[in-house]
């Protein structure tokens, strides 16, 4: 491949294209109305604007797509996150025109598309799954006798849901059938498809995710963990690896059973299987995501590898360029996703203009953005403006750059969830990772935020206040001399 189109927007298009670029290789943006001024636009090659602002006349649009790739002799398509990336009949496409997408078969796609498909790939390896049923629930009465085997509370999940989308939690057996007959109402709205299964619902459970890289060779490398436990309504909001919680045994069991699941649909480029972890330590295989996803970078860091220059490799044929005896974990990194989203105000989002927009720099902060200062934010797409991430030689040095990484963080004209990221850094549950997904939940509400000290404490701060002005004014030669001995008193402690 010598040219690529990439197939999305924002941070991501530009992460992609820095790899292209250090690849020797050249890159093709295409743009929505609302981008015409984004960095990635600029960045590219070449670009080409194929519609208005909204997601499906523009990046959702495969016609255009294609034609410009056409057009500009591209070999190949970047699909990043969300928008086509997981759409098999756009991988289909891809091919029949001759072309080269940078992911997974089809075949594959469709297989973890759908969760009860899913099951069926993995069933003759044995990969641990919450007890529940691996069929569609076709007969309620039939369906009910089996929740009372697992007991309540039960979990019905539509098939074709995934993320956290399609999910009803059942109480108590009396409530069964008319949430069954809801959720499979909701599945047939939501995803034009009814099937529906069951499963224990775990009550406090860990988002574990495990990375792979596989070629088209048979190789497949398990690149770790991601914890990513903390998150807002099926949003993820921090993500890190290693996990504080994984001991090496159970990275390398879970790292072998994600191979499983990658081995099980035929898979080759990068993957994430997703488990879950119980309060026994037990895990149990979710869904698998056949894409690049959000939080990649926590991994790049851990591992030294650039995901996206072995997904390029691995869909030009070329065999992974390492193998499990080449990598090891260095050290711990974390990610907070930054969103114009007010902290304090329900987490709506918040629409307007990067007044000041400076982001943080120095050693072991990476910051992957997609906006500039004086740039508004636009209405029509996820509100993520940056992905921060800190790396140390182990989670308390991560933790500490992404303190001091957050208060050099300066961005005005709009609330982010920055304030929020900096509580959860200092936050007790999150510092000692005794933690789970209710995080938020458990923990956080919108005062936490507007200050650290009781009311009696700020008064008190307002009267000393007031005495300190009247005090300078009558004394304002005394004073002069308490700063001096102040200033002296710190040099000669620098020194
Ligand atoms: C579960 C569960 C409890 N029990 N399955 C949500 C995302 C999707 N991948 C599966 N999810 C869950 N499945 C059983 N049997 C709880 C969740 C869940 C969750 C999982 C990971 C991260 C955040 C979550 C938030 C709420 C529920």
């Amino acid at each position: 491949m010598k040219k690529i189109l990439i197939a999305n927007r924002g941070e991501i298009a530009l992460r992609i294209m820095r790899t292209i670029r250090e690849m020797g290789l050249k890159s093709v943006a295409v743009f929505s109305e609302a981008d015409r001024n984004a960095p990635f636009v600029k960045y590219a090659d070449e670009s080409v604007c194929i519609g208005p602002p909204a997601s499906n006349e523009s990046y959702l649009r495969q016609d255009k797509i294609i034609e410009v790739c056409k057009k500009l002799n591209v070999d190949g398509i970047h699909p990043g996150y969300g928008f086509l990336s997981e759409n098999a009949n756009f991988a289909r496409l891809v091919k029949q025109e001759g072309l080269t997408l940078i992911g997974p078969s089809p075949e594959a796609m469709e297989i973890m598309g759908d969760k009860l498909s899913a099951k069926a790939a993995v069933k003759s390896y044995k990969i641990p799954m919450v007890p529940g049923t691996d069929e569609a629930i076709t007969d309620i009465p039939e369906a009910k006798k089996i929740a009372q085997k697992i007991g309540y509370p039960i979990l019905i999940k539509a098939s074709a849901g995934g993320g956290g989308k399609g999910m009803r939690i059942v109480e108590e057996e009396k409530d069964f059938e008319e949430q069954m007959q809801l959720a499979i109402n909701e599945a047939v709205s939501a995803f034009g498809n009814g099937a529906v299964f069951i499963e224990r619902y775990v009550g406090s459970p860990r988002h574990i995710e495990i990375q792979i890289m596989a070629d088209m060779h048979g190789n497949i490398v398990p690149l770790f963990e991601r914890e990513c436990s903390i998150q807002r309504r099926h949003q993820k909001v921090i993500e890190e690896a290693p996990s504080s919680i994984l001991t090496p045994q159970m990275r390398k069991e879970m790292g072998e059973k994600a191979c499983d699941v990658a081995r099980a649909c035929n898979y080759y480029g990068a993957g994430t299987v997703e488990f879950l972890l119980d309060e026994n330590l037990n895990f149990f295989f979710l869904e698998m995501n056949t894409r690049l996803q959000v939080e990649h970078p926590v991994t790049e860091l851990i591992s030294g590898i650039d995901l996206v220059k072995e997904q390029i490799r691995v869909a030009e044929g070329e065999k992974l360029s390492f193998s499990q005896k080449d990598i090891k974990i260095n050290g711990h990194a974390v990610e907070v996703r930054v969103y114009a989203e007010d902290p304090t105000n329900n987490f709506l989002p918040d629409i307007g203009t990067l007044k000041t927009y400076k982001p943080p720099i120095g050693l072991g902060v990476r910051v992957d953005d997609g906006f500039e200062e004086g740039m508004p934010i636009p209405i029509y797409y996820d509100p993520m403006i940056s992905k921060l991430i800190t790396h140390g030689k182990n989670r308390d040095e991560a933790i500490e750059r992404m303190i001091r990484a957050i208060d050099d963080y300066k961005i005005t004209g709009i609330e982010t969830t920055l304030p929020f990221c900096k509580f959860v850094m200092q936050h007790e549950a999150f510092t000692s990772g005794n933690f789970d997904t209710h995080f938020v939940k458990d923990h956080f509400s919108p005062e936490k935020l507007e200050t650290h000290l009781p009311k009696e404490t700020l008064e008190l701060a307002a009267i000393m206040s007031s005495v300190f002005t009247q005090q300078k004014k009558n004394e304002h030669i005394s004073n002069n001399k308490t700063i001096n001995q102040h200033n002296n008193w710190r040099v000669n402690r620098s020194k």
